[in-house]
């Protein structure tokens, strides 16, 4: 296991890479160009301009999350192609930099989505929260005349580029069935998987979050059986899953040791946390502990380990505790506490097999 951590960039993120230095077994930075919209083309100065913040650290670069899909190419619309062209360029210039693992989605229109980004806990630190009835009764257009309305609110995640052109997706995925998401996500993955595997690159989708569909859009990387099917498309090991503990856990049927057992090698990048899923849906994210939530932790930990698992892991949302102020989901104590909770795991199943003092890697 390789710890990762996300940030997002200098001027961007509340967390200074100093203090990201003084995490307990942190070699590398999980990170993107958030500034450039999906489609286009990485610029090779911008690169390198965050290699050398990197490098001023001793941090590594290869883990990219994420190089954002444009909504032609889910679409499935003719103009893909040039996005796609976009897309394999970015792919090789990314490799001149070291990077070995790329993190996308391929949910329609929303990234990840939540109803409340500081809800408060019983013991005062706050955390995202997402509560099932709302966003079932919720006419998407309405939130976003809201949103177009205000230019302050952002969401994480959801870049200002698509909420724009909202009316027009939604109107254009009316004839996308979730078939036809698995056929445009394979024409995507037969195109860029080979020029991302001559690279030495390993391409790695991340769930749905959550891991059904949200507003009548299709939504396809949402369980076991799916993310089968999604490496299948193309059955080469560049193409692989993140597997996001958190956003598989929200639906409880989903069982995330067996999938890590099953992937194994197809699973470039772990996102680790832990979410805690009410009888109604409603969901909410905790520590990472296990008894604080629904996945067991330390059951997702053990199966890394017994698999051998030498891939990239990071904690992923952290709930804001300490009165610390940051961005949703993304500050420095809590995920900091996800890693020891994560290494402390990994090290007591090293000892007990093997009696190895430090197990990194
Ligand atoms: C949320 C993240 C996601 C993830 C993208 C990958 O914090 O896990 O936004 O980065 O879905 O493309």
């Amino acid at each position: 296991m390789r710890m990762v951590f996300r940030w997002y960039g200098e001027g961007n993120d509340s967390v200074t890479l100093r203090q990201i230095k003084q995490i307990p077994g942190v070699e590398g930075l999980v990170w993107a160009l958030h500034d450039v919209p999906a489609g286009e083309e990485w610029p090779m100065d911008k690169i390198l301009a965050y290699k050398k913040l990197a490098d001023e650290y001793g941090f590594h670069l290869e883990v990219v999350e994420s190089v954002n899909v444009h909504e032609d190419i889910k679409l499935g619309r003719p103009t893909r192609d040039r996005y796609i062209e976009n897309y394999m360029k970015t792919i090789e210039k990314l490799a001149t930099v070291g990077v070995k693992t790329i993190c996308y989605n391929f949910m329609p229109i929303f990234d990840w989505t939540r109803t409340e980004l500081f809800k408060e806990m019983e013991d005062g630190s706050t955390a995202l929260f997402y509560e099932k009835a709302k966003v079932d009764g919720m006419d998407p257009r309405e939130l976003f005349e809201t949103v177009i309305a205000n230019p302050d609110f952002t969401m994480p995640g959801w870049e200002p580029e698509r909420i724009g052109r909202l009316s027009e997706l939604f109107d254009a995925y009316k004839d996308v069935s979730e078939e036809a998401l698995f056929d445009n996500l394979q024409y995507f993955l037969e195109r860029v998987v080979p020029v991302a595997a001559r690279h030495d690159i390993r391409m790695a989708i991340h769930p749905d979050d959550p891991p059904w569909p949200i507003f009548g859009l299709p939504r396809i990387v949402t369980g076991q059986a799916n993310i089968r099917r999604i490496l299948q498309l193309v059955d080469h090991p560049s193409n692989g899953v993140t597997l996001c503990s958190g956003s598989l856990g929200a639906n409880p049927a989903n069982d995330i040791p067996a999938m890590i057992r099953e992937f194994g090698e197809r699973i470039p990048f772990a996102h680790i946390r832990n979410v805690k899923v009410y009888e109604n849906g409603d969901f909410i994210e905790t520590s990472h502990r296990s008894c604080d939530g629904s996945v067991d932790i330390a059951e997702v930990v053990r199966a890394y380990y017994d698999i051998g698992y030498t891939g990239y892991a990071r904690p992923d949302h952290g709930r804001h505790i300490w009165d610390e102020k940051c961005r949703p989901g993304y500050g420095l104590y809590d995920r900091a506490l996800g890693i020891m909770y994560l290494w402390g795991a990994w090290d007591a199943y090293a000892r007990e097999r093997g009696g190895k003092k430090v197990a990194q890697g």
